[in-house]
C-alpha cells in the first residue's frame, strides 16, 4: 500500500503554491502527493517534476470538470473543453510519472440536476471517456471516476451507480475512485461497498465523515481496510482532509467549520492512524 496525501490540504487557494509543503510531508513518511489539477493550463510541471525527483516521492493527479469545460455537455465547444481538460490533465499525469487520474472526470464538480435530466448527458460522457480510455492508455494512465455525494453531482454517487458506469464503459483503463467521505453518505456499508467495487476500484481517499482527521469522527475504517485487503487493493491509501475553513478550498468544499486547525498536525495524524488502521487489519 502506498501513502499518499492531497496537497489542498495545506493551502488556502487551488492556485496556491502546492509545492512548499512537500518537503515536510515526504519527512513525515509519506510516499506521495496527490496534485489538484484544477487550472492544469497553468500548472507548474517542470517545478512538479523537479520538486518530486529531488523529495523522492511519487504522485497522483485529481481534477474536475466545469461547467464550461463539461463532457456531458451537448454544447460542441463546452464539451471540447471538457476533453481538452482532460487530455491535458492525462498529459500532466504522465509526465510527472502518475498512474492515475482520479477526481470529478464525468461531469462538471458541484452541479447537481434532476437524474431525469441527465440521461443524454449521461452517455454522452460515458462515449467520451470510453474514446478517452485509449489516449489514458497511450499514457499509461488510468482514470478513476470519484463517486461523489448528491449534493455534488447527480451523475455519480454510489457503488450501484458505479455498476452501471462500469458495464456502459467497459474499458480496463477506467475504473473507480472511492473517498470515505462521500462513501459514508452514500453507502450502507463501506466494506460491502468496496468489496461490490473489486478490480474496478482504482484509487481511495481516505477522509473521515466531517473531513477531519482520519480516527475522530465516525467512519469505521477497519471496515474500510477489511474491504480493501479482501480485494487486494494495493494502489493508493490519499489521505483528504480539506482542513482549512473560510478560503477558496474551504468554500469549494463547503468547509464552513474546521475541525482542524493545523493541516500539518492533520496530516501527520491522519497518516499515523491511517498506517495503524492498515497494518492491524488481517
Ligand atoms: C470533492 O468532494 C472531493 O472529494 C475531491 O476529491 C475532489 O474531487
Ligand atoms: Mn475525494
Amino acid at each position: 500500500m502506498k501513502f499518499g496525501i492531497h496537497l489542498s490540504t495545506m493551502v488556502h487557494a487551488w492556485s496556491d503554491d502546492h509545492f512548499a509543503p512537500m518537503e515536510r510531508l515526504k519527512a513525515m513518511g509519506y510516499d506521495g502527493v496527490e496534485f489538484p489539477l484544477m487550472d492544469p493550463e497553468n500548472f507548474d510541471l517542470m517545478r512538479a517534476k523537479s520538486e518530486l525527483k529531488r523529495l523522492n516521492l511519487l504522485a497522483t493527479c485529481g481534477t474536475g470538470l466545469l461547467p464550461h469545460a463539461d463532457i456531458t455537455s451537448k454544447d460542441p465547444v463546452v464539451h471540447k473543453a471538457g476533453v481538452d481538460r482532460l487530455l491535458r490533465c492525462l498529459q500532466i499525469a504522465h509526465e510527472l510519472e502518475s498512474d492515475l487520474l482520479g477526481g470529478v472526470l464525468y461531469a462538471p464538480w458541484g452541479v447537481t440536476r434532476p437524474r431525469m435530466e441527465i440521461i443524454e448527458g449521461k452517455k454522452r460522457s460515458q462515449e467520451t471517456l470510453r474514446q478517452l480510455a485509449e489516449k489514458a492508455k497511450a499514457y499509461g494512465v488510468k482514470m478513476g471516476l470519484e463517486m461523489i455525494n448528491r449534493y455534488e453531482t447527480s451523475y455519480l454517487n454510489h457503488t450501484e451507480d458505479a455498476a452501471e458506469w462500469m458495464a456502459a464503459i467497459n474499458d480496463p483503463m477506467i475504473g473507480i475512485h472511492y473517498d470515505t467521505f462521500h462513501a459514508n453518505i452514500e453507502e450502507t456499508n463501506q466494506k460491502e461497498a468496496i468489496l461490490s467495487l473489486g478490480q474496478h476500484l482504482f484509487h481511495v481517499h481516505f477522509c473521515e465523515n466531517n473531513r477531519g482527521i482520519p480516527g475522530t469522527g465516525q467512519v469505521d475504517f477497519s471496515s474500510v481496510a477489511e474491504g480493501l485487503k479482501e480485494i487486494g487493493y494495493d494502489r493508493w491509501l490519499t489521505l483528504e482532509n480539506f482542513a482549512l475553513a473560510d478560503c477558496q478550498i474551504g468554500n469549494d468544499c463547503a468547509i464552513w467549520n474546521s475541525k482542524t486547525q493545523d493541516p500539518y498536525q492533520a496530516a501527520e495524524q491522519g497518516l499515523q492512524y491511517a498506517k495503524k488502521i492498515w497494518e492491524e487489519t488481517k
